[in-house]
């Protein structure tokens, strides 16, 4: 078939996380679909195209299984539709013909590698997490760093590069099993030396690496050693654009490319020379599928979640803040408690009026760091709970908790949410509460999330060390007329609509139909 547009070209994807992931149970085997934009976006795009396969790791037991059984393949898997994101971002570009997929229903097409359990925690909870996750977060700092010791150097060899190689080569046969030309796109920061493996196999790819979080500029990575942070950056050069959310994140990269590994660049074009091969560097904003955050909205079970919160948190003039985040260190959670500890102190008429509903998901537990986190988090919660407790109300509602509906119905009646994180690549949650909130719910959001570049005009700005900047800017949103903070909501709404995750996609799509000289 004649490729007239790249997205002729078969897909193979890549990310840690796949579409779906396996379970099990009294019936049986049981498929869930992942939740969130990008795999909503990249779900739609794999399951309207004919030949797409999706490569990703095992999540659960259950995926280790499938994965054997599969013995290296790639299987069906029936999922349910995302049709309106098909139709904004793809249009009628599909290829067509040649179709292999069960008549009755969209499906998509994994394939999952099962990776060597103990290269996959070098892999994943040394290197990725926190290594690279703490770096790229500025977590580590040249006074605060890890010791790169033996340990952590063969954990990179036996690790991080042993499963990158794995899932290098698992990409590659997928391409080659389709005539050696295929769109290629990876995800994230797990993957850093994918791309230079493929390309070697499969010189012919066209092939982007989308980074889901900050890239900082030369000097933070400095605090890697130097043989490895010039294999990432060399192995993310095997790409022929490298895209991230913000322009600063995409001139960091460049700077990186220039300064660490001495290559010639174009910073005006954002353009690296690697031999004969241009690398673009690329800003593409992730976003939300507005249309299925309204359907959620429209549910029963949100519904039943929101007159429970009304009737805990509203009347009598009460105000509802709210934050809805991993328990990551990067989000910033017992600092953002700090500063509403120092609100409540120099504000003593907010006392009993004001309440901070968190709900946090536990993440990583594994990860030391992560499990250290949450019982900071514990400790302060509890010191400010037993000082600033009024007429038996807590001030600060603490919730671990993993459910969707909960804060879906949490976004759509806050008074004030709260972002502060150190660092944050987009923060889906702030574009989330624009589109779903109806009471005119201020963004108190950090300067350094990459979703401030896009909403801050529309925010209020925090800036995550200031405690007392903080506290002043929650005051100022708590005490804002509701005729701004109604028109602040709106231009902020208006943003995310207009720039939906299916736009995040086909910019990137378009980007790639010129490169590939399709256009
Ligand atoms: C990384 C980057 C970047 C909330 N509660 C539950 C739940 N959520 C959803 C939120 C939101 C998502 O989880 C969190 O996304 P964020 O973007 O806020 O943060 P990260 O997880 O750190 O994501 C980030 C993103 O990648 C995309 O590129 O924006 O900067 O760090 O959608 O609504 N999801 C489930 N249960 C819940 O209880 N399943």
């Amino acid at each position: 078939m004649a490729h007239t547009d790249v997205l002729d070209l078969p897909l193979v994807l890549l990310s840690n996380r796949g579409p779906v992931s396996f379970g099990r149970d009294s019936a049986g085997r049981t498929v869930n679909r992942g939740a969130g934009g990008l795999v909503s976006a990249l779900s739609g795009l794999a399951e309207h195209l004919d030949d797409a396969v999706w490569v990703c790791g095992a999540a659960t037991e259950e995926d280790a299984v499938v994965a054997r059984e599969a013995a290296g393949k790639a299987l069906h898997v029936q999922t349910l539709p995302v049709p309106h994101l098909v139709d904004s971002a793809f249009g009628d570009a599909s290829a067509d013909g040649g179709s292999n997929k069960p008549a009755d229903g969209p499906s998509i097409k994994i394939r999952i590698v099962e990776t060597d359990p103990f290269a996959y925690a070098d892999f994943y909870s040394v290197w990725s997490n926190p290594i690279l996750w703490f770096i790229q977060h500025g977590l580590y700092g040249r006074a605060y760093s890890p010791d790169f010791t033996q340990a952590e150097h063969e954990a990179f060899e036996n690790g991080y590069a042993a499963v990158n190689r794995a899932y290098a080569d698992a990409v590659a046969d997928e391409v080659r099993a389709r005539g050696g030309k295929a769109l290629v796109l990876l995800q994230d920061y797990h993957f850093y030396l994918v791309a230079e493996h493929v390309r070697q196999q499969c010189p012919d790819v066209v092939l982007t690496h989308f980074v889901h979080i900050p890239w900082p500029g030369p000097d933070e990575w400095r605090v890697l050693p130097a043989d490895i942070r010039e294999r990432l950056l060399t192995g993310l050069l095997g790409s022929d654009v490298v895209g991230f959310h913000t322009r600063r994140y995409a001139r960091n990269f460049v700077l990186c490319a220039s300064e660490l590994l001495g290559l010639p660049i174009d910073l005006d074009a954002m353009t690296i020379n690697v031999g004969d091969r241009v690398v673009r560097a690329r800003y593409y904003p992730i976003s939300v599928d507005p249309a299925a955050l309204d359907a959620t909205l429209a549910s029963e079970d949100v519904a039943a979640h929101v007159s429970m919160l009304r009737y805990i948190f509203l009347g009598d003039d009460r105000q509802l803040m709210l934050r809805v985040d991993r328990t990551d260190p990067s989000k910033n959670v017992v600092r953002g408690f700090q500063a509403f500890r120092t609100l409540l102190e120099q504000h003593p008429e907010l006392v009993g009026k004001v309440s901070f509903l968190a709900l946090l998901q536990p993440s990583r537990t594994d990860v030391p760091e992560y499990a250290d986190y949450i019982a900071l988090i514990g400790g302060v919660v509890a010191e400010i709970n037993a000082r600033f407790t009024k007429d038996g109300r807590q001030p600060i509602d603490l919730r671990m908790v993993e459910d969707f509906a909960l804060a879906i119905a949490a976004y759509s009646i806050c008074d004030v949410l709260v972002v502060n994180a150190i660092a944050d690549g987009m923060n889906l949650v702030a574009k989330e509460v624009a589109v779903v909130n109806g009471r005119g719910g201020v963004l108190a959001l950090s300067e350094t999330a990459g979703a401030h570049e896009e909403l801050g005009e529309h925010a209020v700005t925090l800036h995550p060390f200031d405690l007392q900047q903080m506290a002043d800017a929650f005051y100022s949103a708590l005490t804002m007329p509701l005729e701004e903070r109604h028109r602040r909501l709106a231009a902020a709404a208006e943003q995310v609509r207009t720039h939906d995750v299916a736009r995040w996609l086909s910019d990137q799509l378009a980007d790639l139909r010129r490169i590939a000289g399709f256009a």
